[in-house]
């Protein structure tokens, strides 16, 4: 029984949904799933109560509504303080709330033009400057992570941390539009595309029959 309740979209398109599913499978927590496809009625009157401006994700914890992926980690981060959500040391959790934020924020040649798709696998894609310089840019914040403060543990912040989470989406449209990796780069990619909630979310997006024209290539 639990009170938390995460609306999604469409698991083959969504990549903020999958950030705090993600998230929450990894720190255990209970929830109660919602999959509303994107961008039909059915989205519109089951968010409609939800003040999102008709976006997943929404996490209701009692029928108290939470929008945006990084407010919705935050306010489990509160409710769960036993959980690791950020690292302990302060300069750390410091890079992965700056990390975090900049996926947040950034990016948006690489959203528009390698939109995330479980179903298909592309490769030989001609990408744009804008796209290559964000390929570039994340390679190196994980780079970065790694080498500062992923020492001890496979994932950026050696723990898994809300900073995994918010990159999960990046490594299904490295892996499916087939990005050339390297070394610590590759293995993380690898290894958060193999972990086994990743290959539940991306097996049942593969499962869904809804296409969204925008999205596919
Ligand atoms: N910044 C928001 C973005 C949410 C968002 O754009 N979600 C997409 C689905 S992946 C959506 O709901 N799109 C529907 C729409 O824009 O009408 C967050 O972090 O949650």
């Amino acid at each position: 029984m639990t009170d938390l309740t995460l609306i999604i979209g469409n698991k083959n398109y969504s990549s903020w949904s999958l950030r705090p599913w993600f998230y929450m499978k990894q720190q255990g927590i209970e929830f109660e799933e919602i999959r509303v496809p994107l961008f039909t009625p059915e989205m519109e009157s089951q968010l409609e109560p939800c003040f999102s401006d008709n976006k997943v994700p929404v996490l209701i914890d009692e029928g108290y509504s939470i929008w945006d992926t990084l407010a919705i980690m935050e306010y489990l981060a509160d409710k769960f303080p036993e959980n690791v959500s950020w690292p302990a040391y302060s300069k750390a959790r410091a890079t992965a709330r700056s990390v975090s934020a900049e996926m947040h924020s950034s990016f948006v040649d690489l959203r528009n033009e390698m939109p995330m798709n479980c179903r298909v696998k592309y490769s030989d894609i001609a990408f744009s400057d804008g796209v290559e310089k964000d390929i570039e840019r994340i390679i190196a914040l994980w780079r970065y992570c790694k080498r500062l403060y992923g020492q001890d543990g496979k994932w950026l912040f050696s723990q898994f941390t809300i900073a995994d989470a918010m990159f999960a989406p990046i490594v299904i449209r490295f892996k499916h539009f087939n990005i050339p990796l390297q070394g610590v780069e590759a293995e993380y990619a690898e290894m958060v595309y193999n972990d086994k909630y990743m290959q539940q979310w991306i097996q049942a997006g593969r499962q869904e029959t809804e296409i969204i024209e925008a999205d596919e290539l």
